[in-house]
C-alpha cells in the first residue's frame, strides 16, 4: 500500500508512521474492533464521499452491538475524515475508520477497556482488479459458511468477524479463484467474501436478504434503488446455491470492489460466461453516482467543502 502523510488518532493529526499501538492492545488479541470501507470520489464538485453518513451511522451501530461506546461523534469523525483527506491533498481514495479496544485491560471481560478511534486513507485500486471489474471474476462457493447469528452478528462490521471471511477467501485463492461465495447457516447464498451479491433470472434481480446472516451494504441499498430507477424488478429473497449455476448474470457490490461481475461460479460460465446486459446497465448507472454525474443520485455524495480543503 501506498502510505499517505497523515493518520487521524483519537482526536489528534498523527504522521502514518506515528500511528502506532501497544502489543497488549485488547482489540489485536480478541478482535474487539468495528469499522468501515468507505470511498472518497473526484467529481466535478471536487473531492465527494460516498453515502458518508450511512456509513458512519453504521460503525455506531456495529459498535453499540459489542457494547463499545463511541468517544466521538458520527459528526465529529465526518469532520475528521474531510479534514484528513484535505491535509493529506487526495482527490479520491478509500476511508478505514476503526474503533477498537485499546490497551490496559487483557481478558474477555472488555467493559473497562478504554476505546480507541482512528482513521486512515490511502489510494486504493479496484479491489478485484480492473480486469475482474470489466470482464467478471472466477468466483467458488466456499466450504466455510458465513457466521451465524447464533454465534455473532452479522450485522456488525467488527473486526474479528472477519476471521471467517479470510478462511473463505484463502480457500478459494489457493483453489485458483478470485473471489468466495459463502453460503448462510441454513445453506443460502449469503454473500462473497467482501461485498453482497446479485443474482439476474428471467430478467429480474434478486438477492439475499437481511434474514440470510448479510452485512447491510451501503452499496447494495444503492445498487437495489438505481436498479428499480432503471426500472428493473429487484427481490429479496432466499437464493439456492445452484441458481448461481443457473443464472444469466451475477455481481457482487462493496465498497471496496464497487460492482464487480461475476463470469463463473464453480467453473460453470454465468450466461454467456461474459457480463450480462442488465449487469452492464446497473454497473454503468451505479458509477455515474459514485462519482457525481447523475443529479438524481448527487444527495448521496458529501463533497469536501474549500474550507476543510488546504491546497
Ligand atoms: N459484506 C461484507 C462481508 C463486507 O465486508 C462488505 C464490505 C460488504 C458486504 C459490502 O458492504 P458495503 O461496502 O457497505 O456495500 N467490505 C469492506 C471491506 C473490504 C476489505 O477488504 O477490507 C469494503 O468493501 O470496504
Amino acid at each position: 500500500m501506498k502510505p499517505t502523510e497523515l493518520i487521524w488518532m483519537n482526536g489528534e493529526f498523527v504522521k502514518w508512521e506515528d500511528a502506532t499501538v501497544h502489543v497488549l492492545t485488547h482489540g489485536l488479541h480478541y478482535g474487539t474492533g468495528v469499522f468501515e470501507g468507505i470511498r472518497c470520489y473526484e467529481t466535478e464538485q471536487g473531492p465527494a464521499i460516498f453515502r458518508h453518513a450511512e456509513h458512519y451511522e453504521r460503525l455506531e451501530r456495529s459498535a453499540g452491538l459489542y457494547y463499545m461506546p463511541m468517544p466521538y461523534s458520527s459528526e465529529e469523525l465526518r469532520a475528521a475524515t474531510k479534514e484528513l483527506i484535505s491535509r493529506n491533498g487526495l482527490r479520491s481514495c478509500y476511508i478505514r475508520p476503526l474503533a477498537f479496544r485499546g490497551y490496559g485491560t487483557m481478558g474477555l471481560f472488555p467493559l473497562e477497556a478504554p476505546v480507541d478511534v482512528c482513521i486512515a486513507v490511502w489510494e486504493w485500486g479496484a479491489y478485484l482488479g480492473e480486469e475482474g471489474k470489466s470482464n467478471g471474476v472466477r468466483a467458488k462457493v466456499s466450504s466455510w459458511r458465513r457466521i451465524s447469528p447464533d454465534s455473532l452478528v452479522p450485522q456488525a462490521k467488527a473486526s474479528g468477524q472477519y476471521l471467517n471471511s479470510i478462511l473463505a477467501k484463502i480457500e478459494t485463492h489457493k483453489a485458483g479463484y478470485e473471489e468466495a461465495i459463502l453460503l448462510d447457516d441454513h445453506g443460502h447464498v449469503c454473500e462473497g467474501s467482501g461485498e453482497n451479491v446479485f443474482v439476474v433470472r428471467d430478467g429480474v434481480i434478486h438477492t439475499p436478504p437481511q434474514t440470510a446472516s448479510i452485512l447491510d451494504g451501503i452499496n447494495r441499498r444503492s445498487a437495489i434503488q438505481i436498479a428499480r430507477d432503471l426500472g428493473f424488478e429487484v427481490v429479496e429473497r432466499d437464493i439456492g446455491r445452484s441458481e448461481l449455476y443457473l443464472a444469466d448474470e451475477v455481481y457482487l457490490t462493496g465498497t471496496a470492489a464497487e460492482l464487480v461481475p461475476v463470469r463463473e461460479v464453480d467453473d460453470h460460465p454465468v450466461g454467456d460466461g461474459s457480463p450480462g446486459e442488465i449487469t452492464r446497465a446497473v454497473q454503468d448507472a451505479f458509477d455515474d453516482a459514485l462519482h457525481g454525474r447523475t443529479e438524481r443520485y448527487r444527495e448521496w455524495l458529501d463533497p469536501i467543502e474549500v474550507s476543510a480543503r488546504i491546497g
